[in-house]
């Protein structure tokens, strides 16, 4: 169960933030809507929302995701890779300390985003990427083991952050696209299959009673209401523009 959640209002700046993609500008205006909704969302899934003002300091920072792995017993303050986000932590600190004692910090020259962290129950996934390196996985990995967790380092080979492209639903039960699907390391689960067309939809959190899950990926919907799961959908386009998915909004603990 996810009591806890932060969020980050997106700034002015927003639009200024770091992109992959080739969707053109976010709007500003909707990106604000959306990210309204997905505070109702998470809402009705039962959590207490801490709501953090808008930093135009740092356009991503609406991503909070990447500055810190949150577990039930400790946090750790992560190291963006991204040279530009990488004060991001700094605004993250005092929120994080509010509700833990219990916190470790990721030491250059490693990085680390939250985004290549996936929880399975008690075993992390560490996705090595353009954001975090083995020496950022390494450190995390010591950290996990130390206190009693399973860790294991993924390479990846074509996304953007490993839960870009898998997320995990409770159950034994992963949601994969692309180099997941096959992936010696996920063999075990049970999978819900998402189609290249629907790529986007790979990343959806679990919380509580429900899968928030983005609007207009039918087929990946009905996989997942079929495998019992209660589904939210929302609107995602604008984060959608900057490569940014449902789990990068949130830090949920
Ligand atoms: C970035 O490039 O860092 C942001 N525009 C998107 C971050 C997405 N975060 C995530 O997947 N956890």
């Amino acid at each position: 169960m996810f009591k806890n959640v932060i969020v980050r209002t997106p700034g002015k700046s927003y639009i200024n933030g770091l992109t992959t993609s080739d969707l053109g500008a976010p709007d500003l205006e909707k990106a604000m809507e959306q990210h309204q909704a997905y505070i109702e969302a998470l809402k009705t899934c039962g959590v207490e929302v801490t709501i953090l003002p808008s930093n135009e300091d740092f356009p991503d920072s609406t991503f909070v995701e990447d500055t810190a792995v949150l577990t039930p017993e400790f946090a750790i303050i992560s190291n963006p890779g991204a040279p530009t986000r990488n004060g991001e932590i700094h605004g993250m600190i005092p929120s994080i300390k509010s509700f833990y004692g219990n916190i470790y910090y990721i030491q250059a020259p490693g990085t680390l985003e939250g985004g290549d962290i996936l929880q399975v129950d008690d075993h992390f996934y560490i996705g090595l990427s353009s954001r975090t390196n083995l020496e950022g996985a390494k450190q995390l990995k010591e950290i996990l083991e130390k206190e009693h967790y399973k860790a294991t380092i993924v390479p990846l080979e074509k996304f953007f952050h490993l839960k870009t492209g898998i997320s995990y639903l409770g159950n034994q039960t992963v949601v994969a696209a692309g180099e997941f699907i096959d992936h010696p390391d996920f063999i075990g689960y049970t999978k819900i299959i998402v189609p290249p067309e629907e790529e986007y939809a790979a990343n959806c959190i679990r919380i509580n009673d429900f899968v928030i899950i983005p609007a207009g990926y039918p087929i990946t919907k009905q996989k997942i209401n079929d495998a019992g799961f209660q589904t939210i959908e929302l609107e995602m386009s604008e984060f959608q523009k900057l490569d940014g998915g449902l789990s990068c909004l949130s830090l949920r603990f």
